[in-house]
């Protein structure tokens, strides 16, 4: 298999100390890395030599396929600095007073995903698999999608995707979800970003989703939920070698009296990971247990980050006032209580510092997932070492047996310090290796793995459903189809098939437009038009009645074929049944903001398109409950389409209309087609036979032959027949 990864760094940077050009550490590196080596791959990301010499990294490069993506010092800016990380990176961790917006770094970003949107395409093959990473690129596996519609495209969001009414407040909100959407696998940290995702598409883009199964432009996706792992045994081997025990001698016990504990925090200096606020709980843990000063130590590693951002140049200040305090207030001439450093560690000292840590501090105000607290627990592998884990980070939901605190609850946390400090060795372990075992299990690389193959799955899936989507050439093969022939039916779903839906359904008034569409098709002796809806005769006779069409209204109540002057009722019934079941529909519209009730002659039917997402499916389970049994051993059946719940007699469907007026019309139609987006249009679909063509429109599933897009797309294959017709007749 050919595979292209596609991140915002590539996993080689040159090192500012030495020159030399270096395989990164970070955690994609690492869980891709192994996989890249073995695979047919390649990988796109920025070109940033750094400090090393620019040929060394060039060659580096080729050698391991990767395809550098060269951006300006004006669009990096924009795009990373900017969009990426004053924009999404704030908004989408709920740090909404630091969120910029910028029609300039918006421009960037886009810029800049379309670059790398190139460069991938430079490399792809149409059948190729690409992983796209992360909140720099949201918008690029829609890009792809674009030009590569078959192509395998999964993409990974690393960090949180916040809840819909903080995603809301994003003027490109639909961009984002439309650009994520052009994936076919989305894979998240946790099941809660799955739900926050699921709800901003269906609140912002209306695309719902049955179990994480999305319907997005006719294509199926999935989210699902993907916790990405570490390197397990390079921690482990590298936290009980000979090498960081000389280390941490050196570096960190001959410093501090004998029998100090000691704990530590390390991150990047970022107002996520609430390093004030665990500060601050040190502070008051030394406030109120005196006993423990001059015993404990805190070591909090800062690595510079994102400094041309003018919040993280603040809360450095910050941070380091409050270090200053704590240290002057608390301080004695052979004991201080914080060791600051501002600097990334190399590999062998960060794995020394967490080794030599009696207690490890992971307290994050929100974090996607959180690595450094599962490499602890893997240097610290069969022995002692308590993690204090934010319950804000993704990983809280694995390391359940760590001392898991709310970052924002001080008490909790300074309770949470005490009881580090002083709990059993034997407890520790204990806690430690229901951990462990997990972590050894769920490594880096099987997530990758895991990953990959969910991606193949869902593209089985895709090709699983028959249903094949209507392009240029299926187009052509369908309007030959229809020009080689002499008898034509074609039957039109109304709502959704021919006009976009609207919240109210009586102003979705056919436009001069499509009258005129219907009518030059109409207009051919050989062919007849069908529009076969759930709406009433009243409404269908006024705004279908001058066109030259045949109607079938309700669902098939009600037939008028071509030269009837009056409806012909397709079954006789007693209507008396709505005088018990239109006060029970009444309650649910006064109780439900935005929905509202229709009365046909042989239904009763709630519409629900206006309705809030949950709303609207807490009352149709409660609906479904209370009116089953109204309805049962009755001639009257539930029945559920488009935002809508419908009470109707039992036997009226589309199926059993569109059989009846076959059965009325004795020529024999050589080319019969039946298009509509709804579940009631799958009756239609079904009753007529595999020899014919039969179109959903929209997204979901189905048992038609062929797809399009959107009304738009059904009203252009339309007008083919009709320019066909004219064609001919010249
Ligand atoms: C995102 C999400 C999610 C840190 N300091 C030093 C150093 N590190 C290494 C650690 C660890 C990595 O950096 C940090 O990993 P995190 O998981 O904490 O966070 P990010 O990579 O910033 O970001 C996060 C992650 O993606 C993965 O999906 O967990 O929630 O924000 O590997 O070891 N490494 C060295 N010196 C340091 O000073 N050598």
């Amino acid at each position: 298999m050919s595979i292209i990864f596609v991140s915002n760094r590539l996993p080689f940077k040159g090192n500012a100390t030495t020159g030399a050009v270096e395989r990164s550490a970070g955690g994609l590196a690492t869980a891709l890395g192994p996989l890249s080596d073995r695979m047919d791959s390649s990988w796109v990301g920025m070109w940033d030599p750094d400090g090393a010499s620019k040929e060394e990294y060039k060659h580096i490069l080729k050698k391991h396929h990767c395809v550098p993506v060269h951006l300006t010092s004006k669009e990096r800016k924009g795009y990373y600095d900017g969009f990426s990380n004053s924009t999404i990176w704030p908004l989408f961790h709920g740090f909404s007073q630091y969120v910029t917006f910028d029609d300039g770094t918006w421009e960037a970003y886009q810029k800049v995903n379309r670059k790398f949107c190139k460069a991938v395409l430079s490399i792809a093959k149409p059948n190729d698999t690409i992983w796209v990473q992360d909140y720099q690129l949201l918008l690029l596996p829609g890009m792809l999608r674009k030009e590569l519609p078959d192509a395998s495209i999964g993409f990974f969001l690393h960090i949180p995707f916040p809840t819909y009414e903080m995603f809301r407040i994003l003027p490109q909100r639909r961009g984002i979800l439309e650009g994520m959407l052009g994936a076919d696998l989305i894979g998240f940290h946790t099941y809660d970003y799955v739900r926050h995702f699921l709800s901003s598409i269906s609140r912002i883009l209306g695309v719902e989703n049955h179990a994480g199964t999305i319907w997005a432009d006719a294509r199926m996706v999935r989210a699902d939920v993907f916790p990405l792992g570490i390197n397990y045994q390079r921690f482990a081997e590298a936290g009980a070698s000979g090498k960081t025990k000389q280390l941490i001698k050196t570096m960190l016990t001959a410093n501090r009296p004998a029998g100090t504990k000691s704990m530590l925090s390390v991150e990047r200096l970022d107002y996520t990971k609430g390093i004030s606020n665990r500060l601050r709980a040190y502070e008051t843990f030394l406030e109120r247990y005196p006993e423990w000063r001059e015993h404990v130590i805190l070591n909090v590693i800062t690595v510079p980050s994102r400094e041309h951002v003018p919040s993280y140049k603040r809360l450095k200040d910050r941070i380091e006032q409050l270090v200053g305090h704590i240290n002057g207030r608390f301080s004695t001439p052979s004991w201080q209580p914080i060791y600051y450093y501002y600097q990334s560690m190399p590999f062998e000292k960060l794995v020394a510092f967490y080794r030599d840590s009696d207690v490890m501090l992971v307290t994050p105000l929100r974090d996607g997932m959180n690595l450094v607290a599962k490499e602890y627990l893997a240097t610290h592998d069969g022995t002692t070492g308590v993690l204090i884990l934010s319950e804000m980070a993704g990983a809280a939901r694995e390391l359940n047996d760590a001392l898991i605190v709310n970052p924002y609850d001080q008490n909790q946390m300074v309770r949470a310090m005490y009881r580090a400090l002083t709990m059993p060795e034997d407890k520790q372990r204990r806690r430690n290796a229901t951990m462990q075992d997990r972590l050894r299990r769920f490594t880096s690389a099987r997530w990758a793995e895991i990953f990959l193959r969910s991606l193949s799955q869902v593209k089985e899936q895709q090709g699983e459903s028959k249903v094949r989507t209507i392009n240029d050439g299926t187009r052509d093969d369908i309007v030959h189809a229809y020009g080689a022939v002499s008898k034509r039916a074609i039957f039109l779903d109304y709502d959704g098939t021919l006009v976009p839906f609207v919240d109210d359904p009586a102003t979705a008034i056919p436009d001069k437009k499509l009258c005129k569409l219907l009518s030059r098709l109409a207009a051919n002796q050989n062919t007849s038009v069908v529009i076969i809806s759930g709406r009433d005769r009243d409404t269908m006779d006024r705004w279908f009645g001058e066109l030259g069409v045949e109607m079938i209204a309700e669902h098939g109540a009600w037939v008028k074929i071509a030269g009837d002057t009056e409806w012909r009722a397709r079954i006789a019934v007693n209507n008396s049944w709505k005088e018990r079941i239109r006060p029970i529909l009444q309650e649910y519209v006064d109780s439900t903001p935005g929905s509202l009730l229709e009365e046909k002659d042989y239904a009763l039917v709630w519409h629900y398109r206006g309705v809030e997402h949950e709303l609207a499916q807490k009352r149709i389970a409660e609906m479904r409950s209370s009116l089953s049994s109204v309805v049962e051993n009755t001639a009257l059946e539930l029945s559920e389409g488009n935002k809508i719940m419908e009470v109707k007699v039992t036997g009226v469907d589309k199926g059993s209309a569109v059989s009846y007026w076959l059965s009325n019309n004795d020529a024999p139609y050589d080319f019969v087609l039946t298009a509509g987006d709804d579940t009631t249009d799958e009756d239609m679909f079904r009753s007529v036979g595999s020899e014919t063509f039969t179109v959903k429109v929209g997204s979901g599933p189905t048992s038609a032959s062929y797809r399009v897009k959107d009304c738009y797309a059904m009203r252009d294959l339309l007008q083919r027949f009709a320019d066909a017709d004219e064609t001919a007749n010249h």
